[in-house]
């Protein structure tokens, strides 16, 4: 294995940034995104004051967890700002085979700002990705908020809409937590791929940057309570149909896994409301009052991209 030779992150950092993967006779590159929670939290130090989440300090299992297969390792970092209640990511490293990244900012309830969201699972051979600026307030009805946020940026998503094209059919359900900004792609795992996601990954970073720079408390204390449930119906969705819970109770185990997602990744779940999911979504309710396991009730969708260039949803079906 060579230290890529290309990135200057390897230099800065002392860590292997891309692990060259000898499949056959084809040579394929498998990302770490170690170099982008690295970008992330330095460009964030230059624009505010972080400070460790007491996640950090006070819990040591939210610093590193070694999976149960012994190979993967889990790397956990959280800070809070004046404007952040939370800025999360997990790193899961498992080499060569599995990289997964889990970066989320989720603002301060007196601002309305979107919740940052990069969700990145690679494998050797494939990457699903989703990279989006998740709307607060619904964005399909909300015809003020989404103007507000999204309307500037919509050249963001112009720049990439072919580089990284729609991923296919996505839920309908998830669909409502995207904004017309939305990066959801997968794609076959290359060097090339990944320079142009790190790429979008910065601008969407620094875009949300700005958005927190200019983004004004909110004085009244009934908006601060929309800010602050709409937060956590996002945070109960993700806590309980997040795609990526399989894989991650296969790899720390099923009680770990719970902790890792209620009191780590989606925290503020039980803490900012006492609606419960079935309060906000009684259609996954079943006749003994559980929740239906079923990931979506509205089911695949979307098969291409649904907004067009002014962000105008265009294809409702
Ligand atoms: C698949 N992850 C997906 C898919 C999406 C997302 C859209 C495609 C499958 C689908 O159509 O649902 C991501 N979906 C999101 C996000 C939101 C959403 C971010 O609604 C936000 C509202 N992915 C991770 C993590 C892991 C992971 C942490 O972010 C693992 C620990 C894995 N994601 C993962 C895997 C798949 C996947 C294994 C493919 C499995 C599947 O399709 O069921």
């Amino acid at each position: 294995l060579n230290p890529c030779s290309r990135c200057q992150y390897n230099n800065r950092t002392n860590k292997f940034i891309e692990n060259k993967i000898k499949l056959g006779t084809q040579i394929v590159s498998a990302l770490s995104y170690q170099k982008f929670v690295d970008f992330a939290v330095d460009e964030t130090k230059h624009r505010t004051h972080l400070i460790p989440s007491p996640l950090q300090y006070q819990q040591e299992k939210f610093s590193h967890i070694q999976a149960v297969d012994g190979k993967a390792k889990i790397d956990f970092l959280s800070f809070e700002a004046s404007k952040i209640r939370l800025l999360r990511s997990m790193h899961i490293d498992g080499g060569d085979s599995l990289q997964v990244l889990d970066f989320g900012i989720f603002p301060n309830v007196a601002f309305d700002m979107p919740i940052f969201c990069a969700n990145f699972f690679t494998s050797s051979s494939m990457s699903i990705i989703v990279l989006d600026l998740n709307p607060l307030h619904d964005v399909i009805s909300n015809r003020e908020y989404k103007e507000k946020y999204y309307k500037s940026l919509m050249p963001l998503s112009i720049k990439y809409a072919e580089l990284l094209p729609w991923g296919g059919k996505l839920t309908g359900e998830s669909l409502r937590f995207f904004s017309p900004i939305v990066i959801w792609t997968r794609f076959t795992s290359s060097q090339h791929k990944g320079d142009i996601l790190f790429d979008a990954f910065n601008d969407y970073y620094k875009t949300w940057l700005d958005l927190m720079e200019h983004a004004v408390q909110e004085q009244s204390p009934a908006q601060v309570m929309l800010n602050s449930e709409a937060q956590h119906k996002y945070l109960t969705w993700r806590a309980e149909k997040d795609p990526g819970h399989s894989l991650l109770k296969k790899l720390v185990g099923e009680a770990k896994a719970r902790d890792v997602l209620r009191s780590f990744l989606f925290n503020g779940v039980d803490e900012l409301s006492r609606k419960t999911f079935l309060d906000y979504f009684p259609e996954y309710k079943l006749e003994d009052g559980s929740i239906n396991d079923k990931r979506s009730m509205m089911g695949k969708s979307f098969e291409n991209r649904p907004w067009d260039s002014k962000g105008e949803l265009v294809d409702n079906c």
